[in-house]
């Protein structure tokens, strides 16, 4: 005869097996080496470390099945923050109903037990309400504001009747001074039909704000805008860039071909401003979005000074397969005092993970990674003068 459900055995099924997972330990992945970073295990933070309470209802008598009434699909493309010592991610948290919300877990070692705060951020709405908003990075200006700036998506009010995908992308954003309560400002304001992976520069430039933005033509394609742009605001509220220069363009047979995009803020470093971004391109299996490095002045910080060639970072393994399949996006990171640099980047749209290196590891490979000779037969000059270089000192490892 079936046993009749145990309500009580379930709820504390799914409560133990989700304290487990909050409290397990990540582990360097052994397997792993490139002399840069350091990869990891497990993903920080998935669909399963978001509360049970978040997903379940508790109460017997109104759940008798102990069902998810509100499920979650993925956990992904963090901001990141450090603050008292402890580690901060914004994370794109979505729903089953498509829709994303911003929720802050907090960690100790920013590395494992990853914990969500009961309660998601409560992000006030200006007067023309957001549909979906995502992908924060997290500013710490010297203005004395901790800013997120964000996507915010909407539906295109000219789409043709029937059409219910087009919709128009903005730069949201809103300030804190702890994470907890948030302030609502006005969307950023260019003359760019749509904006997304709007970045504010940490620092005032000559007495202005300074953005980072992606000047794109429609939602999905950059098109003849394309390319991280550089723009200067007299003030937040509202912030307004009436001129963007394009100071990384996306570039033919490059990882960036089809578009690119600023990601965390970028870290001010002796040798000039380090900067993550993301680089698209197109292949029969659809769109590949991999981690990429460049460099800027300190004194000019829209002024490129190296590019390395190629990807720093590409999903792999598992990270490949996911709602968005071959994407890795990284808006996070947090350098330490100690120069320690976790890198925060999600896989395929559906799950978060961290590497970690060092600010000075970076910078060398930032300065010392030629740029891609853009030719094939480039490419093999470049490499061979990397063999023949190495030749001797390969030989002589016995
Ligand atoms: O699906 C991949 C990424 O697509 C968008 O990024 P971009 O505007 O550069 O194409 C964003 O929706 C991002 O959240 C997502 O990870």
């Amino acid at each position: 005869m079936a046993q009749p459900f145990n309500f009580q055995a379930a709820a504390l099924k799914v409560k133990r097996e989700y304290q487990a997972l909050i409290q397990r330990d990540n582990e360097v992945d052994p397997g792993w080496s490139n002399g840069l970073f350091n990869r990891y295990r497990y993903p920080v933070l998935t669909a399963a470390h978001t509360p049970p309470f978040w997903r379940y209802d508790f109460d017997p008598g109104a759940n008798p099945h102990f069902m998810e009434r509100l499920g979650i699909n993925a956990v992904f493309n963090p901001g990141a923050i450090s603050l008292n010592g402890k580690f901060y991610l914004v994370c794109r948290v979505e729903g089953f109903d498509r829709k994303s919300f911003f929720a802050i877990a907090e960690s100790p070692t920013g590395i494992d037990h990853l914990t969500f705060w009961d309660d998601p951020v409560t992000l006030p709405e200006t007067e023309d309400a957001d549909t979906n908003v995502y992908d924060m990075r997290l500013v710490r200006h010297e203005d004395g504001w901790i800013y997120g700036l964000f996507c915010t998506e909407r539906k295109d009010p000219r789409a043709a009747p029937g059409d219910l995908s087009s919709a128009v992308a903005q730069g949201g954003i809103a300030r804190t001074k702890d994470l907890l309560s948030w302030e609502r400002l006005p969307d950023l304001k260019t003359r760019s039909p749509q904006q997304r992976n709007v970045v504010l520069h940490p620092e005032f430039f000559q007495g202005r704000y300074a953005f980072y933005t992606r000047p794109q033509d429609d939602f999905i394609q950059a098109g003849s805008g394309g390319g991280i742009g550089w723009g200067l605001s007299d003030r937040m509220a509202p912030a307004i860039i009436d001129e963007e220069t394009v100071i990384d363009p996306r570039l033919y047979h490059t990882i960036k071909e089809v578009k690119n995009g600023e990601g965390p803020a970028p870290i001010k470093t002796p040798a000039g401003w380090l900067h993550v971004a993301h680089g698209v391109r197109n292949t029969a299996a659809g769109l590949r979005y991999v981690l990429y490095a460049y460099m800027t002045d300190l004194d000019q910080p829209w002024v490129v000074t190296h590019r390395p060639g190629g990807y720093l970072l590409a999903p792999m393994g598992e990270e490949r397969v996911g709602d968005v399949s071959n994407v890795a996006f990284c808006n996070g990171l947090v350098a330490q005092e100690n120069g320690d640099l976790w890198i925060y980047y999600a896989s395929s749209d559906t799950r978060t993970h961290v590497v970690t290196t060092t600010v000075e590891k970076m910078v060398d490979y930032v300065l010392h990674t030629p740029e891609d000779p853009l030719r094939s037969a480039a490419c093999v000059e470049q490499r061979q003068a990397l063999i023949r270089h190495n030749l001797d000192f390969y030989a002589k490892l016995g």
